[in-house]
């Protein structure tokens, strides 16, 4: 695995200064919920540090990656800000080596969420909704949340990230839909 300061590296000249900010915010959060909860936390850093790598890349490109690439085809019909997961795992993938399937699953998943996420990947879907900088009505909800249930936070994201959709009348991909089931159930 590379190092933290490698991945800052890489990832800096895709970011803009407030998007890099972000980025630093995702990675604090992921250190300190890898601690709580017990993750890898090299791993955790370094999917946090890469999640957001295709954020602001050309929306055509990434497009054409999802379809013609990975074959993926649905990752473009739900909406545009989704297209920088898959293809930030394919990018830290194919252009940085990293092998790490817990990492590039982290990357892929940050968006939606996943059904039965790994550990990896829950830290990573929080911290990017938690970090300091996100200010946003029922945040400070979400944080509490993280303190007590990795689980419980990722289930208020996902209804709260929902919620949000269906107001914005925008299409909701079907793993958002099937990463809120599987963490209902859990709950019991
Ligand atoms: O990249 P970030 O801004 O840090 O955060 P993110 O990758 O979680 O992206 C958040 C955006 O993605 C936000 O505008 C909501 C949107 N989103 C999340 N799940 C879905 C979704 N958009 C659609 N259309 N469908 C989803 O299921
Ligand atoms: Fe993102
Ligand atoms: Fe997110
Ligand atoms: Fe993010």
């Amino acid at each position: 695995l590379m190092t933290s300061e490698e991945a800052f590296a890489h990832v800096r000249p895709h970011l803009s200064p407030a998007r890099y900010t972000h980025t630093l915010g995702v990675h604090e959060v992921s250190i300190t919920l890898a601690k709580r909860y017990g993750a890898d936390v090299q791993k955790c850093e370094l999917a946090a540090i890469l999640h957001d790598i295709c954020k602001e890349h050309d929306v055509r490109d990434m497009r054409q990656t999802v379809t013609e690439v990975l074959k993926e085809p649905h990752w473009a019909q739900y909406g545009d800000e989704l297209l920088h997961a898959p293809c930030g795992a394919h990018y830290v993938q194919h252009h940085l080596g990293i092998c790490d399937n817990d990492i590039l699953a982290a990357i892929k998943s940050h968006t939606t969420g996943r059904a039965h996420m790994s550990i990896v990947e829950k830290v990573v879907f929080v911290a990017d909704y938690i970090e300091p900088n996100r200010a946003f009505p029922g945040v400070e909800k979400a944080r509490l949340l993280a303190e007590e249930s990795l689980d419980s936070a990722c289930l208020y994201a996902l209804q709260q990230t929902m919620t949000f959709l269906l107001q914005k009348e925008v299409p909701i991909h079907p793993e958002t839909v099937c990463a809120y089931h599987a963490f209902l159930k859990r709950k019991g």
